[in-house]
């Protein structure tokens, strides 16, 4: 509302402005034509002053409030270095962008039509021609270079210590698979693929027995997390805007993803001073009509928390597929099984 009332304000002014400048050029008409030209181009060039500094009082007001709000508060390791990105980026062309207008609207008012004023002929100047090339490719430079050497940290292989989960989308859910305690994940095989077993994971597969699923995503701050993502019908979009990762989930093309949480879902309660407030999984592809419901929440915990929530979790195999297998004992404590076998 605030910022309608000062557009129209604007907008209200400049017509003021205008109906004045006609004004002065009607009664000009009965001067020659050389002083009138230059009475229009006073008016012209005064005009043009005057919005260069009401557009620049307006973009200095403008920055000087929304800034910050573009994106919400960081919540990854990642996150941070990609807003000091869009800092530097911001400060050197807002640097360039404030030269640049003020020269425009300055100059347009300084070298207005003059009647004993003759245009200086100036086609060609190596030594300019040079600076302004070279200096921007050297800036550029620069700042590729700072978002190359992120980008590849942000896309480097996991570290091995990272928590494995498995994100899968289909219309229009997200299926969340831990690795469990040996933190692999079970390899899959559509052919598997059953009502019990919509993902298709081979159970022969001694690593996926203590694999569950989890009906949200929940990981302890400050670790790595190292997120598995596909999708069993069309393109989806793994999407959590707090700590800046965004893949695709595509059919068939196994995606990945690893990041380091920063701030937990309490600490961040506090920050944005909102009780309710959890972070959420979000589809980021317009996958169908039931596309707006393909949320998850996303808790990050504290290690100790993590710990406790992760050893309440119960294989799915041995939870859902053992009995239909029927071979093996559902009473057969199968994470046990699973650890011991490994030791
Ligand atoms: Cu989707």
């Amino acid at each position: 509302m605030q910022i309608l009332l000062i557009i129209l304000a604007f907008v209200l002014v400049l017509v003021v402005i205008l109906q004045v400048g006609k004004v002065v050029e009607l009664v000009s008409v009965m001067r020659d034509e050389d002083e009138r030209t230059e009475d229009t181009s006073n008016s012209v060039g005064f005009l043009f002053l005057l919005s260069g500094i009401v557009l620049g009082l307006f973009i200095a007001y403008t920055s000087y409030t929304e800034y910050g709000k573009f994106l919400p508060v960081s919540a990854s390791e990642h996150g941070v270095w990609i807003q000091d990105l869009v800092d530097i980026s911001l400060y050197i062309t807002g640097i360039v962008f404030i030269i640049t207008n003020v020269l425009l609207f300055y100059f347009a008012y300084k070298y207005r039509y003059r009647r004993n004023r003759k245009a200086l002929y100036f086609p060609y100047n190596n030594r300019i021609e040079i600076l302004w090339t070279v200096i921007p490719t050297l800036v550029l430079t620069v700042i590729i270079g700072l978002g190359l050497n992120k980008w590849f940290k942000i896309f480097s292989e996991a570290p091995t210590d990272a928590i494995q989960i498995e994100v899968t989308g289909k219309q229009f859910a997200w299926v969340v698979r831990y690795g469990g305690k040996d933190n692999e994940l079970g390899k899959r095989d559509f052919t598997l693929s059953t009502v019990e077993n919509e993902l298709g994971v081979r159970w022969k597969d001694k690593v996926s027995k203590d694999d569950f699923l989890s009906d949200e995503i929940v990981i302890p701050v400050n670790t790595p997390v190292h997120v598995n993502i596909g999708a069993l019908d069309v393109i989806h979009s793994f999407y959590l805007p707090e700590f800046r990762v965004m893949m695709d989930a595509v059919p068939g093309i196994p995606t990945k993803f690893w990041f380091r949480p920063t701030i937990t879902t309490e600490q961040m309660r506090e920050i944005k001073k909102n009780p309710e407030f959890d972070y959420e999984l979000a589809c980021n592809q317009l996958c169908g009509t039931g596309h707006w419901n393909m949320k998850k929440t996303v808790r990050v915990v504290t290690e100790a928390e993590y710990k406790k929530w992760f050893s309440e979790q119960k294989s799915y195999y041995k939870q859902n597929i053992a009995k239909i297998e029927g071979g093996a004992s559902v009473d057969t404590d199968v994470i046990a099984e699973v650890n011991s076998s490994k030791d």
